[in-house]
Parts: structure tokens; C-alpha cells; sequence
């Protein structure tokens, strides 16, 4: 199951770091990638994870969560 989290704020290769390294640290989240340029990022995730914890790990990053669709 993927998902994918619009993101506002990150701008280069270092945000992308940031912002994968703390969605990965989610139980549930098997891997993540994100993307600087298109301002979102996508995560496969093992089970339902709440919206929530999308928002306060973005948040906990550095950047603006927007929405997870
Ligand atoms: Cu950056």
C-alpha cells in the first residue's frame, strides 16, 4: 500500500534526507521517498498509519505537512 504526502517546504536533496528519515522511523512505514521539487513525498507502508503521525513527522522534519492522499 502506498501513499503519498504533499509536503510544503523542502527544497533540495538535504530536506529529502530529512523528511525520509523521520517518516521511516513510523511503525507501519516499510520504506519512503521523497521528492523535493514535486513537494511530496511517497511512503509504502505495511498497515494503516494514521494521518496524524504523517503530519507530526513531517512536522518533526523541519516542513509543512499539507495532506496525505
Ligand atoms: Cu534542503
Amino acid at each position: 500500500m502506498k501513499k503519498t504526502i504533499i509536503i510544503e517546504g523542502m527544497s533540495c536533496e538535504h530536506c529529502e534526507m530529512h523528511t525520509v528519515k523521520e517518516l521511516e522511523k513510523i511503525d507501519g512505514v516499510i520504506s519512503a521517498a521523497a521528492d523535493a521539487d514535486q513537494g511530496e513525498a511517497v511512503v509504502e507502508l505495511e498497515k494503516e498509519v494514521a494521518e496524524a503521525e504523517f503530519k507530526a513527522a513531517v512536522e518533526e522534519a523541519g516542513y509543512e505537512y499539507i495532506k496525505t492522499k
